[in-house]
């Protein structure tokens, strides 16, 4: 039976060690209970760091780990001191941390730190690969394993890879300069299914594909190698009614049930008919705008003085990565704040802030929930964040205010609340008035609204919606009919190649021999690829035709000392063996002269672009252009085109990142099933990449093996890979 392997940086495992003894309890978090159906379902398991380095452990607790681990249907992945200092103090929270929350003057690239993430990442994914068989379905998460799907991917193609990233991704502008951006966004598309919080996350990252990879993008879809990628968000929800059953426990409870702290927030509660409570909970992180928000709250205090000794901040900031520096200089800066204000405007009953910085139990977190009117929740970039609203799902009584920053991902799926700009203090100081005295009507309208949306959504359904959609990502193939050329198809053919007497073989150039370059004429056909044509040619009983939509004197130049079969300009020239070029089409090309003004005028207007001047025709290339504006300005060019052309006499083709414009009467497809003509062919095979292959694939008769370079839409009966997959396949040719 298939299975499915959550892997996550940590396990979801509290362990601790005393002495001889490890006491391990599964955690509590969210990322837990949403995965818990998952991870409980059939032979699931769940692949992560425990939290102990190896030096931590010895024989003896290291047997003692595997033994609850497996009780606990998880695998740990082993890591040194070293590991943790460079992959996870290092590169993940000095690098990508603060480079995907635009904290550009954080980030540092180190080389030695780059190269640990990748043997770590390489760690997580061997013991994936360990555990892993055909057809089953693994869930990646988070930025510190941006590379495991690739390297699941690669060596096990037959299963379905999910990946949700749960931090922001950031804007093309701020990615690009990234050193190792191209190998993160490979690592990243081994993946079937790519999950973000918000949509915006998903355009970045579309737009950062798109730019720096060159891939084309339809909509949500990638066409990558042979496979295509999905993107979509999924908001992450929340365990809704875990706290809202202990909201309800909470408000429901005697006086004697009451913890210490819900007494002492009680009594500042009950201290006047306006007094308030205004509460903040983070992790002690720079992205949170902690200090913003103290700030903030100085100025709403110096702004609207009629609320001092009314309202009390309070603050709960829980210790993180306190051995990165600038987590230590946050930590510093927040008590000084914290003391300042709190000097400046204290009076013998009343304090401003009250500020914890330590965790808390979880029916302490609640007791702050329930009893603080207002929540102030400032990042100045926040993935989702789930203190907003897990805040909402212990409003039993619909009251309270919220008050978001719209840097926070959750911001787009709460419009009551009131959404702030976290470096506005005009407008969090207006804000926290406007909540302070909100009417309790207001209040509650609001809150239902956001009650009714969040309690549907929850952290359950969340990844039941993105196993969902992981799922249906097995049926992305299906759309396209082309058949992968596997070892068993090529075997068939290869046999059929074997036995027939008269055999034929059409190769397209550009796209299927060679790979793509800027500037085409860099794509010279290298030693490796004349060493395979001239066998090929040499095959006996068999007709080898390069047919291009090169211009003839490029291939002169290329191959004119050959004794190959050319066919150029789309089927305009031919070159037999050893004889003459001659002409298969007489054309005309009177109509270039009008046209190609209009095409200057739009390389003028789009940077990047170029026209290649043949013989026969016009081609438009914009490789090198930016892929929206390039893809905007084809479609316009094509419009004008077309509208100029409408007496059928030109042909518009849209070829890869080039757009050509040609005679209509002539095609690949027109010069191959003439050459169909000259003999009994009782085997014909032909490949191409692109839309002018696409003739070639539709005029041959229905028993050919046409086969696509790349996972695209096609009439032909099969695809392979790239480029190395075509020149793999030839040379099968030539050795059986
Ligand atoms: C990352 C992204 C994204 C906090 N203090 C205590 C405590 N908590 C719990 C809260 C909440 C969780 O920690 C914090 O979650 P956030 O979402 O607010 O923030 P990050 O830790 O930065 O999480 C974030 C998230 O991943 C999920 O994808 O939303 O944007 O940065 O659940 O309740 N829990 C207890 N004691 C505390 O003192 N028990």
């Amino acid at each position: 039976m298939n299975k499915t392997i959550i892997v996550s940086n940590r396990l979801p495992l509290q362990i601790k060690r005393h002495d001889n003894q490890l006491d391990i309890k599964p955690s509590v978090g969210g990322l837990a209970t949403g995965m818990k159906s998952v991870h409980e379902d059939g032979n699931g398991i769940w692949i992560g760091w425990s939290g102990l380095t190896e030096e931590e452990l010895d024989d003896n607790l290291r047997a003692q780990a595997k033994k609850a681990l497996k009780e606990n249907k998880c695998a740990a992945v082993s890591l040194t001191q070293q590991d943790i200092d460079d992959f996870y103090l290092g590169f993940s929270n000095k690098t990508l941390w603060p480079l995907f929350h635009y904290f550009m003057e954080y980030t540092v690239f180190e080389t030695e730190q780059w190269e640990s993430y990748k043997t770590v990442n390489q760690k997580f994914a061997d013991v994936v690969i360990d555990h892993i068989e055909d057809g089953d379905t693994v869930w990646v998460h988070d930025y510190q394993l941006l590379l495991v799907p690739k390297m699941i991917k690669d060596k096990k193609p037959n299963t379905t890879i999910g990946f949700f990233l749960h931090i922001p991704y950031p804007s093309y502008e701020i990615f690009r300069t990234f050193p190792w951006r191209e190998e993160l966004l490979h690592g990243m598309l081994g993946s079937d299914l790519i999950g973000f919080h918000t949509y915006d996350y998903e355009r970045h990252f579309l737009s950062s594909v798109k730019r720096i990879l060159r891939l084309d993008v339809q909509f949500n879809e990638i066409s990558y190698l042979d496979r295509v990628v999905k993107v979509d968000s999924f908001p992450m929800g929340i365990d809704y009614k875990k706290f809202h059953e202990a909201a309800l426990k909470n408000v429901n409870q005697d006086h004697g049930e009451k913890s210490d702290l819900q007494k002492r927030l009680d009594e500042h509660i009950e201290a006047g008919s306006d007094a308030k409570l205004i509460l903040s909970i983070d992790r002690m992180d720079y992205t949170k705008g902690i200090p913003n928000r103290i700030r903030a709250y100085e100025y709403f205090l110096n702004k609207y003085p009629e609320f001092k000794e009314k309202v009390r901040l309070v603050m709960l900031a829980v210790p993180s990565r306190s051995d990165v520096p600038q987590y230590q200089k946050l930590k510093r800066e927040t008590d000084e704040l914290v003391g300042r204000i709190n000097g400046q405007f204290a009076t013998v009953s009343w304090t401003p802030i009250w500020y914890f910085y330590r965790s808390m139990p979880f029916e302490n977190l609640i007791d702050l929930y329930t009893s603080s009117q207002i929540a102030l929740i400032t990042p100045v970039r926040d993935g989702m964040n789930l203190v907003a609203k897990e805040y909402v799902a212990t409003r039993v009584n619909q009251d309270g205010v919220i008050i978001l920053s719209e840097m926070a991902g959750a911001a787009n799926e709460m419009d009551e609340a009131l959404l702030i700009n976290p470096n506005n203090f005009e407008e969090i100081a207006d804000s926290l008035k406007q909540a302070l005295e909100m009417p309790l009507d207001e209040q509650k309208k609001r809150m239902k609204f956001l009650q009714k949306r969040l309690s549907r959504y929850s952290v359950e359904k969340w990844s039941e919606e993105f196993m969902k959609s992981l799922n249906a990502t097995k049926n992305l193939d299906k759309v396209i009919v082309a058949k992968k050329m596997d070892n068993s198809q090529q075997h068939k053919m290869l046999e059929a190649f074997k036995n027939a007497k008269r055999k034929l073989l059409f190769l397209d150039y550009d796209g299927t021999l060679v790979g793509f370059k800027n500037n085409p004429q860099d794509a010279r056909p290298d030693d490796a690829l004349i060493n395979l044509l001239d066998r090929l040619n040499e095959l006996g009983n068999t007709d080898f035709v390069l047919v291009s939509g090169r211009d003839k004197e490029t291939f002169q130049e290329w191959f004119g000392n050959k004794s190959y079969n050319l066919i150029t300009d789309h089927g305009v020239w031919l070159k037999d063996k050893n004889e003459d070029w001659h002409m298969l089409e007489r054309l005309k090309i009177d109509w270039m002269e009008n046209i190609l003004p209009i095409m200057e005028a739009f390389v003028d207007r789009t940077p990047g672009t170029f026209i290649e001047k043949k013989k026969y025709s016009l081609a438009w290339h914009y490789r090198k252009a930016d892929p929206e504006l390039a893809q905007k300005r084809s479609m316009e060019l094509n419009t004008v085109l077309t509208s100029l052309t409408s007496n059928n006499e030109l042909t518009v083709l849209k070829g890869n990142k080039v757009m050509e414009i040609k005679s209509s009467s002539v095609n690949k497809g027109r010069a191959t099933s003439r050459w169909i003509t000259k003999d009994d062919f009782d085997f014909i095979f032909a490949i191409g990449d692109d839309w002018t292959d696409e003739y070639m694939f539709e005029e041959l008769p229905k028993n050919s093996y046409t086969t696509k370079v790349g996972f695209k839409k096609t009439k032909a009966k099969y695809y392979v890979k790239d480029t190395d997959n075509v020149r793999e396949l030839l040379s099968k040719f030539v050795t059986i």
